[in-house]
């Protein structure tokens, strides 16, 4: 063969895959919002729109009110769950002199816990900057730091790794021996092997609060949409209410994670907590792990503190004198 023939061959079966290729930004073609509203040429969804020009004048920035007095802010409700780490932003650009001046500093949060403060403008108008650690969270909000500033931005984008991909660069596949694929961050197998298994507590509530229902795959936070579990409320005084799953077989149990009952509907960031926390673990009867306080978010991944092989995995509530709530517990793990 020509060698010009092999180089071609060469060029054509190997083509490197960068890792760009297995990100996705999810920022775009969500639900945006913004403290205020200069006009509809400076609207929220610009800031999502796909383009990082820097043209306020073309549809492409968002813009809040001068007079607006507090925090001026933009943020993107994501529409589920993600693990945020990478976010770039895109300020405006031939803006008097002061092109960063309508953006910086400022401070990025995920479901209101702070991922990044930002202290002074980049050199470009593009900057890429990270959490201080990978953040799982809904709502991500960029706060202007100094009260009163106005709010240009142009483009925010918060990359992931795409289905099937993990690492921070994303330039991993996931083992083919996760059948569900894997989290995007860690890349341990995201197998769900408690759902739809057969669960049990320690009394029952009523109908729509029936054990199954933390493990029917849905992780509704609405109690009353029928995808919680709820004990009793009249259990004896001295009872830790407990609910538990039976895998079905010997499983490997290492990351669990739990979802608490929303407060109120829509409203994020209350959560029944007090109804699941604190709580222990247990992998047939053995300790697994024991969480004394209740995070900021609905959902919690905890691990156990090394992998534990077994079959019945039971969360108990660690306090006496409250019901328990649990919309889902995701167990990970495969089948030995
Ligand atoms: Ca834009
Ligand atoms: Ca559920």
């Amino acid at each position: 063969m020509h060698s010009r023939e092999i180089l071609l061959l060469v060029s054509l079966c190997c083509t490197i895959i960068t890792a760009d290729q297995h990100v996705e930004n999810v920022a775009m073609g969500k639900k945006y919002s913004q403290s205020s509203n200069y006009s509809n040429q400076g609207r929220s969804s610009n800031a999502a729109n796909g383009n990082t020009s820097g043209h306020y004048e073309a549809n492409n920035c968002i813009h809040t009110l001068p007079a607006q007095q507090g925090t001026h802010w933009w943020q993107v409700d994501l529409g589920g769950t993600f693990p945020v780490y990478n976010i770039t932003v895109w300020g405006r650009a031939n803006y008097w002199n002061s092109l960063n001046s309508r953006l910086y500093p400022f401070t990025i949060t995920v479901d209101g816990q702070t991922c990044v403060s930002v202290t002074s403008a980049a050199g470009t108008r593009e900057n890429s900057v990270t959490c201080s650690s990978v953040m799982y969270g809904r709502v991500v909000r960029l706060n202007v730091t100094m009260p009163g500033q106005m709010l240009n931005l142009c483009e925010l984008q918060i990359l992931v790794c795409k289905e099937g991909f993990y690492g921070l660069d994303c330039s991993t596949s996931c083992d083919t021996s996760c059948d569900g694929g894997c989290n995007r961050i860690t890349g341990h197998c995201t197998q769900n092997v408690a759902k739809g298994k057969t669960c049990r507590q320690i009394s029952t509530y009523s109908n729509k609060g029936a054990a199954s229902h933390a493990a029917d795959g849905n992780t509704e936070g609405d109690f009353f949409k029928g995808s919680c579990s709820h004990t009793a409320d009249n259990d004896p005084s001295s009872v830790y209410p407990w609910w538990e799953v039976d895998l079905g077989g010997t499983y490997p149990v290492h990351d669990i994670t739990v979802w608490a009952r929303d407060g109120r509907t829509g409203k994020i960031g209350t959560y029944f907590n007090n109804r699941l926390y604190p709580f222990t673990i247990t992998v047939d009867n053995k300790t697994c792990i024991s969480v004394t306080s209740a995070p900021s978010t609905r959902n919690n991944l905890v691990r156990c503190t090394s992998v534990m092989y077994g079959r019945v995995v039971r969360l108990t509530l660690d306090r006496t004198d409250q019901t328990l709530n649990l919309c889902e517990f995701q167990v990970f793990g495969k089948l030995l």
